[in-house]
């Protein structure tokens, strides 16, 4: 969780502001226990479909920070070896599928990477993860139904982070919870505490232990706030501030530091050298992508279409 911080506050903070970043930048701040609690579940097998706010899923799969620096500027060590300059990424070696922009475009195909798992016996999982608004398009619809009439082995993971872009739920949505929409397709559906990584790798052992009994797909809801605007370039003016403070309280990463404490589970002395670890390894990923270079030109179309 530090280290996607870490990572998505230099890129927000700094690089975007030094002009150093390629794409748009969409931070998971506040956000970060539901990709950590979630995707540390996942076994080598299963195959991973992260959303816009789940930078977390890279490092798990042992994508490293320099990788992911590289990506955002754009350069030839990142992931899309400089074809694309955010998130939009993925590394199949690893069982991430890549980012579609469209929001829920990647829920069917997750669906179909579960059809697969299944047809192929391999008692894997797909993580499927999106955000609140995406569970008012279509696709998401489309994929959930061919899921749960197939009993696909899919965990469904929403972040409900309250607003899709400048839109707050009740205008986006007419049912108070997303899990609300678990029971229309049979599927069991849970709401869980999105700012405590605890809470929501207990509920994603239940959820996956579920899909690889053969029971079907499982829906997850994580409640959570976006503590940023949508993106780097929206100050998020149509967010009451006392929204923001209200929630920073629930910040997961010092939630989890404070009950490390009480139980003794680490000392002040071990999280400030994690911390600070963490930060050197992000100074040296910078550096790195720095150095990386830019695709050259001539080779812009190399990958992006199948070779015969
Ligand atoms: C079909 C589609 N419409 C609009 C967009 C632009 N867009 C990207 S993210 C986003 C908000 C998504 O909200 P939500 O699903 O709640 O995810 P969050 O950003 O809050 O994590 C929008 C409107 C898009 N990518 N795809
Ligand atoms: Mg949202």
């Amino acid at each position: 969780m530090t280290l996607m911080r870490e990572v998505e506050d230099r890129i927000e903070r700094k690089l975007y502001r030094q002009g150093k970043i390629a794409g748009a930048v969409y931070t998971g701040r506040g956000q970060e226990a539901i990709p950590v609690g979630s995707a540390l579940l996942a076994e080598p097998g299963d195959v991973l479909f992260p959303s816009h706010r789940d930078m977390a899923i890279f490092f798990i799969r042992g994508v490293s920070a320099r990788r992911v620096l590289a990506q955002y500027m754009g350069r030839m060590g990142g992931l899309t070896r400089g074809r694309d300059g955010n998130m939009h990424m993925g590394d199949m070696s690893v069982n991430v599928v890549s980012i579609i922009s469209a929001l829920a475009a990647t829920v069917p195909v997750a669906a179909g990477a579960a059809l697969a798992l299944k047809y192929l016996n391999r008692n894997g999982v797909a993580f499927s993860y999106f955000g609140d608004g995406a569970t008012s398009r279509g696709d998401w619809h489309e994929g959930v139904n061919l899921a749960s009439v197939q009993k696909l082995p899919v965990v469904f993971i929403c972040n409900n982070n309250c607003y899709a872009y400048s839109t707050p739920l009740n205008l986006q949505m007419a049912c108070a919870n997303v899990a609300d929409r678990g029971p229309a397709y049979n599927m069991p559906a849970a709401i869980v505490d999105g700012n405590n990584v605890l809470a929501v790798y207990e509920a994603t052992q239940r959820a996956v232990a579920h899909c690889r009994a053969g029971l079907g797909p499982y829906l997850l809801e994580c409640k959570t706030f976006r503590m940023t605007g949508h993106s780097a370039h929206d100050a998020a003016h149509y967010v009451p501030q006392e929204l923001f403070e209200e929630w920073r309280k629930l910040d997961p990463i010092a939630r989890l530091e404070n009950r490390m404490l009480a139980e003794g589970w680490a000392g002040q002395a071990e999280l400030d050298r994690a911390r600070a670890a963490v930060v050197q390894e992000v100074d040296d990923a910078v550096q790195w992508a720095e150095q990386s270079p830019y695709p050259d030109a001539a080779t812009l179309l190399e990958d992006v279409y199948e070779k015969p």
